[in-house]
């Protein structure tokens, strides 16, 4: 085992020194942790990964996250000394380097490659968004399950095409965080034995010393858990590091947490092992004395020393290269002797569908008594989970009430013992199963997770950052309004839709019958750049006969006409989602007999309607019929940008009710005669 030399040390004061200078130019960030880290960085990067920074898509390679995010100087200064190449999202390399030297200059302004925290999105070589605590380390169970699931499906005897590694640095505040605990437990659970947790355990965050917060045994609760866990005593100690790692490798059945012990701002005479080297700049005075305490010199700014670039090129860049050579030369005799199954692990990577994907999903015929929302949508998945190989996910306990089981014979449950199963529990973890299904997206599956509506809550953080990433990750949430009635307003979505759809970029659909359903799945999964989250009834909804009601395909526009006034000329607009769609339908024949001119517009998606052209937005929505309704079992809140100041919308105001179904809909006002009223209404026609 190769100990310490000078140039190792080199390298690893070049890691430190980059992140003090960028951090004083900004003027703000996060200096302790990459000075504690970077010898467990470099020695991660520079002797352990599979990485070829010459390719940092390469299916092969070893996956880092960087769970405390804050700590992105780390990543930054990592991925420029390894020279890492950019990528752009059509997975083409762009010929440039991931992360410059200019970058670290600018690090944290505008147009950097060196932001605040990692971005996926944004900066070549990062595997995830991390930044809020907690999140990066249950997205690397995703990842972990992702590799398990990978190898069981494409490995052949002589043919390893996945066998990598999953290492995640985690802080005092990821351990802290809930969302930690949870993808722990799924983690040990599981026996992933592919994922390694680095913690860093300093005993600072930002009010203090960890005495006053955090002083449970970590290593006790991972071996509770059914972790292996290593301790490895001194953060400097770049053999003993190595060493921890390979015990990683070896280990079989268990995952590993290495609990290392660090001084934040190591080096800092005045700073060292508080929390001031937390989150501030260490000052010019103090800059200048630990560039003493390393032996730099003291005036040199963002100071590459020579050797440095070689040293890391004569280590990862030659070792990656090489694994990724030797990979790839495999995976052409893999092509040569499994055509189809080399096939399909192309089109993953480029997050294509198989040819056939949509084949055989269901056509609902029309019928008053109908389908519940997510009755449809289980056999749709199951349809796609037939049709894509590798399209997959489960539920938060709530599997049977969601209809998301995979039922068909071979689909299989995914555990220790049968990683090739596509039916996911993640048991009573939804915020951890958000993160890990976006685990399981970065690896350029297709999975989904599931749960109940109002529980979509207890996920949202990750959610978010599927958005913010950009990752086709699949949300199916079910019980979506009052429809589970009895359970009352504990179980009762209210304002989950207007903040779902106050998330950028992120594609929410509310179908309102079965074939509805059948055409938001169609829609979402075309998606290679953007979440989804699919809102379904508990309850059957009638399926409208589509000879007499326009189809269902205009889904796909994120609103449509779906019932209209004579000669297309009307004179109010209703507008409706999910639930509520035949609702509406029936108001409009009420308004009809009665010889009120209405159009029904089913919206299921405003984003998607949001992204239309003009003309066809105006044509579903003409700017000159201002009399309109909207009518929906949730929050009023957003509903003015389609209905106006003069319109009226049938909404949520409270919490809704403990009571069955019916009464709760007579009782907030969710029936046709009011709609129809409240349309006669705005018409000034009451
Ligand atoms: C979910 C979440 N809550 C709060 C924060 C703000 N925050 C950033 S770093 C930090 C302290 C983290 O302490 P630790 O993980 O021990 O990191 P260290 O200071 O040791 O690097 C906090 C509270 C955050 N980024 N994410
Ligand atoms: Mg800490």
């Amino acid at each position: 085992m190769p100990t310490t030399t000078d140039l190792d040390t080199l390298c690893v004061n070049t890691i430190r020194t980059l992140s003090i200078d960028a951090v004083q130019q900004a003027k703000s960030g996060h200096p302790g942790t990459p000075m504690a880290l970077a010898p467990l960085v470099y020695t991660l990067w520079n002797r352990v990964m599979r990485f070829d920074p010459a390719d940092p898509i390469w299916p092969g390679r070893d996956r880092f996250v960087l769970s405390n995010g804050h700590a992105s100087m780390l990543l930054w200064s990592v991925l420029h000394l390894t020279g890492t190449q950019a990528v752009n999202a059509d997975y083409e390399k762009v010929g440039q380097p991931s992360v410059t030297l200019d970058d670290i200059r600018r690090f944290r302004q505008l147009g950097s490659k060196a932001p605040g925290h990692p971005e996926y999105h944004w900066v070549s070589g990062v595997e995830t968004t991390t930044g809020p605590l907690g999140q990066g380390i249950a997205t690397s169970v995703g990842m972990a399950i992702a590799e398990k699931w990978l190898s069981a499906r494409y490995n052949r005897p002589g043919f390893e095409v996945f066998d990598y590694a999953v290492y995640a640095v985690a802080g005092d505040g990821c351990l802290m965080e809930g969302v930690g605990s949870e993808a722990a437990s799924l983690a040990g659970h599981l026996g992933l034995d592919n994922l390694c947790w680095v913690y860093d355990n300093n005993h600072i965050t930002i009010e203090g010393s960890t005495s006053i917060t955090f002083t449970e045994d970590v290593a006790a609760r991972f071996l509770g858990y059914g972790w292996n866990v290593l301790r490895v005593g001194d953060a400097n100690d770049l053999g003993r590091i190595e060493h921890a790692l390979r015990v990683f490798r070896a280990t079989r059945g268990r995952p590993t947490l290495v609990i290392l012990d660090s001084h934040i701002g190591y080096g800092s005479p005045n700073k060292q092992d508080t929390s001031a080297a937390h989150g501030e700049p260490l000052g010019d005075d103090e800059v200048r004395l630990t560039k003493r305490a390393y032996g730099w010199p003291e005036d040199a700014k963002f100071l590459v020393p020579d050797g440095v670039l070689d040293h890391f090129a004569a280590g990862i860049g030659t070792r990656g290269a090489e694994a990724n050579k030797t990979w790839k030369a495999m995976f052409s005799a893999y092509r040569a002797e499994y055509p189809d199954l080399a096939g399909e692990i192309d089109l993953m990577q480029r997050r294509g569908l198989p040819v056939g994907w949509d084949k055989s999903l269901p056509v609902f015929p029309a019928d008053p008594k109908g389908v519940a929302g997510r009755d449809a949508s289980g056999e749709v998945l199951n349809v796609l989970a037939r049709n894509i190989p590798w399209f997959l996910g489960g539920s938060a306990d709530l599997g049977p009430s969601n209809k998301t089981t995979l039922k068909y014979a071979g689909a299989g449950e995914f555990q220790a013992g049968s990683p090739l199963g596509k039916n996911l529990h993640f048991g009573i973890r939804e915020h951890a199963m958000g993160a890990i299904v976006n685990g399981l997206a970065l690896s350029k599956l297709r999975p989904f997770g599931a749960t109940f509506f109002i529980f979509s809550d207890y996920a949202r953080p990750a959610i978010r950052l599927s958005a913010l990433m950009e990752i086709p990750a699949l949300f199916v949430f079910t019980h979506d309004a009052m429809g589970d009635g009895e359970d009352g307003p504990t179980h009762q979505p209210v304002e989950q839709l207007a903040s779902l759809r106050a998330v950028p970029g992120l594609v929410v659909m509310r179908p309102g019958d079965a074939n509805e359903v059948v055409e938001a799945y169609r829609y979402v999964l075309q998606l290679r750049h953007q979440p989804a989250v699919v809102v379904l009834s508990r309850q059957p909804l009638p399926t409208l006969d589509r000879g007499r009601y326009a189809a269902a395909s205009g889904v796909g526009r994120g609103a449509y006409v779906i019932a209209d006034a004579p000669g297309g000329l009307p004179e109010v607009i209703l507008i409706a989602t999910g639930s509520e769609l035949c609702l509406a339908v029936s108001a409009h024949e009420q308004l009809a007999a009665s010889g009120v001119r209405s159009r029904v517009v089913s919206m299921p998606s405003w984003d998607v309607f949001e992204h239309q052209s003009r003309e066809y937005r105006d044509a579903v929505l003409p700017p000159a019929v201002k009399a309109r309704v909207a009518v929906e079992q949730a929050s009023t809140f957003g509903w003015e940008r389609y209905v106006g100041a003069e319109g009226r919308v049938v909404g949520m105001e409270t919490f809704g009710a403990s009571a069955p179904l019916k009464e709760l809909q007579k009782k907030f006002g969710f029936e046709p005669e009011r709609v129809a009223a409240l349309a006669r209404e705005v018409l000034g026609r009451s």
